[in-house]
């Protein structure tokens, strides 16, 4: 944490090399979904939209008009909320950064803009700035702190894109929407809310070159350290931000994360209750290592402010894991191997390496292939268990107990004498 500290006390003119090194230790993070859309839930007049909650205003669900889902903003009140929580669940689960919702396709901000008087201190009864109380807590808990922000779609504006149903978007004029509340608000995200880790574009439509540039060079002025995922468009982004839930099946280079759902949703729905285990959760960590990438994992807390226990508890046993297996995630490199095998998945560190067994052997055995150097060291992290070493031609035989070690996913560390160096061909 005190690296983190140092990389975001500073204000330098970075290479994107630089402005990502904090991102290659961190590896797993906080998004989160909150926005009038929490409010619904999924339902709207008695019925139940299953699927995209935040997307419950668009005509492919509910439908509704403009009028209609501003009011709401009349009833959101999250007197629950707490950010010193919220930010300790984070903390608990090993995530290093929260990414939220600063204004999603809906329109409504879920922060006090001036730009714009549609923004939950001028328009709900709650008055208070619950991102800057966020922004603030993550810093007092040593966390990275940054923003969802979507810049095409707007479906409260006429002059954005997105809504066909309330404006005909023939008269959109897309320039006076960026001028009059995208870039406002951006600039207030940038200098109002101290030093911020990610601006988190979503869906780059048909931005223009020069509407995307416009942006980045708003956050390279005020935040030189602030990085920018590749949904900004135009190949502008610092980071490949992969489709929505996709963790690639073989290693992938740069810098880049997976983003995903704690349960199917992205925004708190009343009806998902498909939570991703403890286990899961940090099998889905080990594998987005695994292929170079860092993991992003959403949570939809509800209107009131609370977040799911059920959520809860996943993401906090994860955390206990991952805690106690902290030198195999942050900071870790992908599989030489570059997909998962059968039993389990490798992250590198240095000279060492780290086998994640999701299911163990029976047989008591584990074939590397292809892998040259020989082995000073092997152990299982946090146990005392015999591990022995074999060459078998071409292969690295890993003699380990017949029974899984008391840990949910254990891991074997490999200490190798020389560079890693492994041949392909045998994989
Ligand atoms: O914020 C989350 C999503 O709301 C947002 N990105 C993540 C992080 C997102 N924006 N667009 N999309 C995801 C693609 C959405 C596609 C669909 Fe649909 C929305 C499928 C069903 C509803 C558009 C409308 C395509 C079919 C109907």
């Amino acid at each position: 944490d005190s690296a983190m500290d140092k990389l975001w006390g500073e204000r330098l003119e970075l290479d994107a090399g630089e402005r990502g090194s904090w991102f290659k230790q961190a590896k797993y993070a906080m998004f989160i979904h909150w926005g009038l859309y929490s409010e619904l839930a999924g339902d709207w007049k008695g019925k139940t939209y299953f699927g995209i909650g935040e997307w419950i205003m668009n005509k492919y669900l509910a439908g509704i008009s403009v009028d209609d889902y501003r009011a709401l903003a009349k009833d959101f009140n999250p007197v629950k909320f707490d950010a010193k929580a919220w930010v300790s669940l984070a903390k608990q689960s090993g995530m290093k950064y929260i990414v939220i919702t600063a204004k999603h396709h809906d329109g409504f901000a879920m922060y006090g803009s001036k730009a714009s008087s549609y923004n939950i201190v001028d328009a709900s009864p709650f008055k208070r700035d619950p991102l800057k109380e966020l922004a603030d807590e993550c810093r007092k808990q040593g966390l990275g702190f940054g923003f969802y922000y979507s810049q095409y779609q707007d479906w409260n504006e006429k002059d954005a894109y997105g809504n066909a149903w309330d404006f005909n978007p023939k008269d959109a004029q897309f320039d006076k929407y960026f001028k009059e509340k995208c870039e406002p608000q951006v600039r207030e995200l940038v200098t109002q809310y101290g030093d911020l880790a990610v601006l988190w574009f979503d869906t780059p439509g048909k931005m223009t070159k020069e509407h995307s540039m416009a942006l980045v060079n708003l956050v390279r002025e005020h935040q030189p350290r602030c990085l920018i995922n590749s949904r900004i468009g135009n190949g502008v982004g610092d980071y490949s931000s992969l489709g929505d839930m996709e963790i690639p099946p073989e290693n992938v280079g740069g810098l880049w994360e997976c983003v995903d759902t704690t349960n199917n949703s992205w925004s708190y729905a009343w009806y998902d209750q498909n939570w991703k285990s403890t286990k899961q959760i940090a099998k889905n960590v080990i594998s987005v290592v695994a292929r170079g990438g860092t993991y992003m994992l959403n949570i939809g807390p509800r209107s009131d402010g609370s977040i799911p226990v059920n959520a809860q508890e996943s993401l906090l046993g994860a955390g206990k894991w991952i805690k106690s297996h902290a030198a195999t995630i942050y900071g870790a490199q992908a599989s030489p191997w570059e997909k998962a095998f059968s039993w389990g998945d490798v992250t590198v560190k240095g000279n060492k390496l780290y086998l994640h067994v999701f299911k163990w052997p029976s047989s008591g055995k584990i074939y590397l292939p292809g892998l040259s150097n020989s082995i000073s060291e092997a152990s299982i992290i946090g146990l005392s268990s015999q591990i022995t070493i074999a060459k078998e031609g071409d292969w690295t035989v890993v003699n380990i107990p017949k029974i899984q070690p008391n840990d949910m996913i254990p891991v074997i560390q490999l200490n190798l004498k020389g560079e890693l160096k492994v041949d392909h061909g045998l994989a």
